[in-house]
């Protein structure tokens, strides 16, 4: 990809990201309607699909041959047909955002034939832009971010999401984090996977696993990681895809083999939860 083509999409995704985490805060602060997607734990709110229209506008306006995969509108269109593809969660922590009104983000990536390029992952509520460029680096609003600290398994700090339904309770997964959990010095649940993985780059956490995610979910949070030095890859130890749904695990690179090494030996490559 041409230099002056990685700067434009670099731009406009960044440009992105803020214009559609400043139309959160601002919506969030009017009366949205909320409604059940599969369950009372899985919401959706007007918000969600406002704001993910808004960034598809922006994007088509600027290049109307691009391909989005978004939550909102997966379903929308055969996206596998575009070389560069825009990977989207309008807001990633969508009970957060709801109940909280902090510890949720917007998530943008572009990938190129499968390759991750850029990654944008902002935190309106604290005014935090994560990004990063494939071969240029990670920041947190301008200041480069690097995974260097040394931490053993047992010194680390680790994230998770689970979704606590009756799929959980069939795989034991309350039994495997919990397992996990007594490995580490703590282990932290905040609800928006995108900004738990970007606080792996800022070194914020040492390592965030989770047994299953979609790809608009760690979409842009993976390059961010992985430009700042970490490792990411499936809970097996491979490569993650970049449409489809995967665990994942992304972490400090010190402790990542000793990771595997202990989810290989507790057999955590269970099914999907779904
Ligand atoms: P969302 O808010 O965009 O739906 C919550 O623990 C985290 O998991 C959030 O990042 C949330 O994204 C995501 N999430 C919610 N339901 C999910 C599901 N069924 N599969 C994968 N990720 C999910
Ligand atoms: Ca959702
Ligand atoms: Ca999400
Ligand atoms: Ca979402």
């Amino acid at each position: 990809m041409q230099a002056s083509t990685l700067a434009a999409l670099k731009e406009l995704a960044l440009q992105c990201a803020r214009s559609a985490g400043e139309l959160s805060m601002k919506r969030m602060k009017e009366p949205f309607t909320v409604e059940y997607k599969t369950s009372a734990s899985d919401l959706v709110t007007a918000v969600d699909k406002e704001v993910e229209n808004h960034v598809i506008q922006m994007i088509l306006a600027r290049f109307p041959d691009h391909g989005i995969l978004g939550e909102e509108s997966a379903h929308a269109e055969d996206y596998k047909q575009y070389d560069t593809l825009w990977v989207i969660d309008p807001i990633d922590g969508t009970t957060n955002f709801v109940h909280q009104q902090i510890n949720f983000s917007v998530s943008i990536a572009v990938y190129h034939k499968g390759e991750g390029m850029i990654g944008a992952v902002y935190d309106p509520s604290r005014d935090e832009l994560f990004y990063a460029v494939k071969g240029e680096g990670a920041f947190l609003n301008d200041r480069p971010l690097q995974v260097n600290r040394a931490v053993s398994l047992e010194q680390a700090l680790l994230c998770t999401s689970v979704f606590w339904n009756k799929r959980a309770e069939q795989i034991g997964i309350d039994l495997i984090v919990k397992k996990l959990a007594g490995k580490v010095r703590g282990m932290r649940l905040l609800g928006s996977a995108a900004l738990e993985m970007a606080y792996v780059a800022a070194g914020r956490l040492d390592g965030y696993v989770s047994m299953q995610l979609n790809a608009w979910d760690f979409g842009a949070a993976r390059i961010i990681v992985e430009e700042a030095g970490g490792r990411v890859t499936t809970m097996m130890g491979t490569p993650l895809p970049y449409d489809q749904k995967s665990s994942v695990m992304a972490c400090n690179p010190t402790f990542y083999e000793e990771l595997q090494h202990y989810l290989k030996s507790e057999q955590t490559d269970v099914p999907s939860q779904n």
